[in-house]
């Protein structure tokens, strides 16, 4: 009695090893779905030409000063409480050198993107095409632009 149980146990076992190669092909199929997931996250060099720009109390701070003509996704970023907003101005004036008038500054030149308010700790972006010359990035919500948020930027 005792010896029949035992072949019993070997015969399930060769089962369950057998059942276990079959499962080969599970583990194939997961490698394919992980090699596309890879190729869509390459798919980013579309943001090659963006530039970061932090907007707080009371500051414009672009991530860098200068860039290239063409394609510039700007990327405002909030990190303030209170709204702030983004222009982009070609002009000859230096950013800060526009005369003010009921707190707004009154912008010479040609306003070339205009991102919008954003609320306090949110992101906003904008796609422009920029020609070479000076720009003039500012916040001109009223009282902003005279609180010092404006910052001078070349493309060259
Ligand atoms: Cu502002």
């Amino acid at each position: 009695m005792s010896s029949g149980s035992g072949l019993a146990l070997v015969l399930s076992a060769a089962l369950f090893v057998s059942g276990c190669g079959g499962g080969g092909d599970g583990e194939q199929a997961a490698e394919t779905v992980q090699g596309e997931a890879t190729q869509v996250a390459g798919g980013e060099k579309a943001g090659r030409g963006a530039l970061e720009v932090e907007l707080n109390e009371w500051d414009v701070i672009p991530a860098k000063d200068a860039t290239q003509p063409g394609k510039v996704t700007f990327q405002a970023r909030n990190t303030g409480s209170v709204p702030h907003a983004l222009e982009v101005i070609l002009t000859d004036v230096k950013a800060g050198a526009f005369p003010v008038k009921g707190g707004v500054a009154e912008v010479k030149g040609k306003k070339l993107a205009d991102v919008g308010d954003i609320a306090g700790g949110a992101s906003k972006q904008l796609s422009v095409i920029l020609e070479r010359g000076h720009y003039a990035l500012i916040c001109n919500l009223p009282g902003h632009y005279e609180a010092g948020m404006h910052s001078d930027f070349q493309v060259e």
